[in-house]
């Protein structure tokens, strides 16, 4: 079981700013912008590769759930959607998440 899957389950604690029956969004806990939200379906799902067809729904949905989080944050003037997939990229947590950050400007290329 995952640290989110816990999160998830409330068997830890974390900020909350959005929950509703397919995923949920919190506050990363080393925030790397102003605004650092994960977004998470609660599904357990480990990461981009591991997505099947029946996924498809799902992931659309959450993307609406990043507008609406990234609205609500006020970040009018841009914000950036990142996941990790697997080792090369950094990813530390094996359940899929989105990473909204936004509230300062943001460098491209990403590191
Ligand atoms: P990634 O490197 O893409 O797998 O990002 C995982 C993120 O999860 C990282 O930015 C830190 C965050 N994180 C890890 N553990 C916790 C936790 O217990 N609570 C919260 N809120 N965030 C966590």
């Amino acid at each position: 079981m995952t640290i989110f899957k816990k999160i998830i389950d409330r068997e830890i604690p974390a900020d909350i700013v959005f929950e509703d029956d397919q995923c949920l969004a919190f506050r990363d806990i080393s925030p790397q912008a102003p605004t650092h939200i994960l977004v998470i379906p609660k599904k357990e799902i480990s990461a981009v590769d591991a997505l099947s067809e029946e996924d498809e729904a799902l992931v659309g949905h959450i993307f609406l759930v990043i507008r609406k989080i990234a609205k609500d944050e006020g970040l009018s003037n841009g914000f950036r959607v990142v996941t990790n997939n697997g080792l090369l990229a950094g990813q530390t947590v094996p359940h899929l998440h989105f990473h909204l950050l936004g509230g300062r400007p943001l460098n491209w290329p990403p590191g």
